[in-house]
């Protein structure tokens, strides 16, 4: 087994009723930064996506694809698989529930929790949305403007009667609560903390977990005509990808339990709720944390496929390349609140930032090393105190950067190293090295070493958020794929005078604003 720390990741397994927009794209967006950077900071990371491909849901909308399900289940998650190529996500495994080890698993769990005592067998008569595949109790629901019953989430409802299994959620009230008092960072936000504990204290009411009116499901042990209800069978993947039910197996020792379980807030009382009753029933160790991202509406509205404003994620990448893409939505809203998508704002931001803020600060800084120092990093003299004050913020940039990260605070991960980007860029601005070559040339190439070094760390820093762009500035500074971890940050490691550079081509390129309606330009 490694000797370094173990880091497990997950993102929700997505169903493949329908093809990936920018919210699917966003989470595992989010575990891709976060398992790039633990893995850049020395740790044996896992980090797990895939598809939910069992329910009501899928096998309709199998059945409106005029598709058998496995078949449609196939197409569809393939496309989730394309765009992990296309977002470049580090995921180590692609999980899909229609495989056979997690059939094993499922049922493996489901017998656990047989076994001591959690499942009885009784009849289910309530209402079922099948949009959310979740059970909802009449107080939930509301009236939709035709005076039909709706979900909370503004999902139809059906009502259902059918023989079903339960689990006995009823009795782990009280252990949840215990959770959530002593472990309070088991659900972050906080504010999603307090919606859970609020909803545990109002009673738990025992939980359906099998469906007899339809067949595409795995079937429950022993019990004739019952498939699992989807949200166990789903849930269950975070273990069957570990190795579970083999509790002895190195990846399983390893990597159970998960760290972070990286979620929308749609699906929070499954994963704060069920799943750690599940776990609490079977015995197993509880997850670290369940973090519960905001929503994203597209220029102010729901994005929905009724509405026609899905966004894209293929056609986002396209216009204004992956790395703004991915800068873009991590950077432009903070992690945990709603969000809205503005083309506007992508440009606004992706300029601002990326190609007036690094890029041209290294387009600059390189510029002037080609012409000035035989192209090659320059010695440095003496240092001033504006140089070392410099070169300590970047220095000490990694200690902040990793905090924000462990709380999954994108956004201020993100402000902390553009603070020093834009620190480097006034640097350069008083320094004015553009100057120093007909006056100081010795000066001049201390200030350009200066900008150089702090380049480099900022390049390593940027490698999880925007790996390509990342990896051409560090190409450019001369830097071996072995020197990029976070190993060689801060002032143990410094650039070598007298390496090569090699001015790269444009790292982020200035993008167009839209066209809006009306603009007359
Ligand atoms: O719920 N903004 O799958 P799902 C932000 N199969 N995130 C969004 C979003 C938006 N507008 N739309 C979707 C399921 N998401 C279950 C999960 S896990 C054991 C089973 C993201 O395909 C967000 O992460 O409906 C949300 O939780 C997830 O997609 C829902 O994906």
């Amino acid at each position: 087994m490694s000797e370094r720390p173990a880091f497990y990741i997950t993102t929700p397994i997505y169903y493949v009723n329908d093809v990936p927009h920018i919210g699917h794209a966003y989470t595992t967006l989010a575990c891709d930064v976060l398992a790039r950077f633990k893995r850049l900071d020395g740790y044996d990371v896992m980090f797990l996506t895939g598809t939910d491909e069992h329910g009501q849901k899928v096998e309709k909308s199998a059945e409106k694809a005029g598709m058998p399900p496995q078949e449609f289940c196939d197409k569809v998650s393939a496309r989730f698989g394309q765009l992990a190529e296309a977002m470049k996500f580090s995921n180590d495994q692609f999980i899909r529930t229609t495989e056979p080890r997690h059939r094993v698993s499922v049922q493996r769990l489901w017998q656990v929790l047989e076994e001591k005592g959690f499942i009885y067998e009784d009849s289910y008569a309530g209402w079922y949305s099948v949009r959310d595949e979740a059970f909802y109790s009449e107080d939930e629901l509301s009236e939709g403007e035709g005076g039909e019953k709706q979900a909370p989430s503004g999902a139809p409802v059906e009502w259902v009667e059918e023989p079903s299994y339960f689990f006995r959620l009823s009795a782990m009230q009280d252990k949840l609560l215990e959770l959530y008092e002593d472990q309070p960072d088991f659900v972050m936000p906080k504010s999603r903390l307090n919606e859970v504990r609020s909803f545990v204290s109002g009673g738990l009411l025992d939980l359906s977990i099998s469906r007899t009116s339809f067949s595409w499901g795995v079937p429950v042990p022993g019990k004739e005509g019952h498939i699992m209800y989807v949200w166990i069978d789903a849930l269950a993947n975070y273990l069957t990808a570990v190795g579970y039910p083999d509790e002895e197996s190195d990846s399983y020792k390893a990597f159970w339990p998960a760290n972070v379980h990286m979620i929308g807030k749609d699906i929070l009382r499954f994963h704060a709720v069920y799943w750690p009753a599940f776990l609490l029933a079977a015995e197993l160790p509880l997850p670290h944390r369940v973090f519960a991202h905001g929503w994203w509406t597209n220029e102010g509205q729901k994005i929905s496929k009724s509405l026609g404003n899905v966004i894209d994620p293929f056609e986002l990448i396209e216009s204004y390349g992956l790395d703004a893409v991915r800068f873009y939505l991590l950077r432009e809203v903070p992690f945990g609140n709603d969000g809205d998508f503005s083309r506007t704002s992508f440009v606004q931001r992706c300029n601002a930032d990326l190609a007036n803020g690094i890029g041209n600060l290294n387009n600059r800084t390189l510029g002037l090393i080609v012409k000035n120092c035989d192209g090659a990093i320059p010695t440095h003299n003496e240092l001033s105190s504006e140089d070392n004050e410099l070169l300590t913020k970047t220095d000490v940039l990694l200690d902040e950067v990793r905090n924000h990260m462990d709380n999954q605070a994108f956004h201020k991960a993100f402000e902390a190293i553009w603070k020093v980007a834009s620190d480097a860029d006034s640097y350069i601005s008083v320094e004015e090295p553009w100057k120093l070559k007909k006056t100081d040339t010795e000066r001049m190439k201390t200030v350009l070493y200066v900008l150089a070094e702090v380049i480099r760390q900022l390049a390593i820093l940027i490698q999880p958020i925007v790996p390509d762009a990342a990896g051409r500035l560090l190409d450019g500074l001369g830097i071996s794929v072995k020197e990029r971890s976070f190993a060689f940050l801060g002032a143990d490691h410094r650039l070598v005078s007298g390496t090569t550079i090699i001015k790269p081509d444009v790292i982020f390129p200035r993008l167009e604003m839209p066209v809006v309606d009306g603009d007359t330009e």
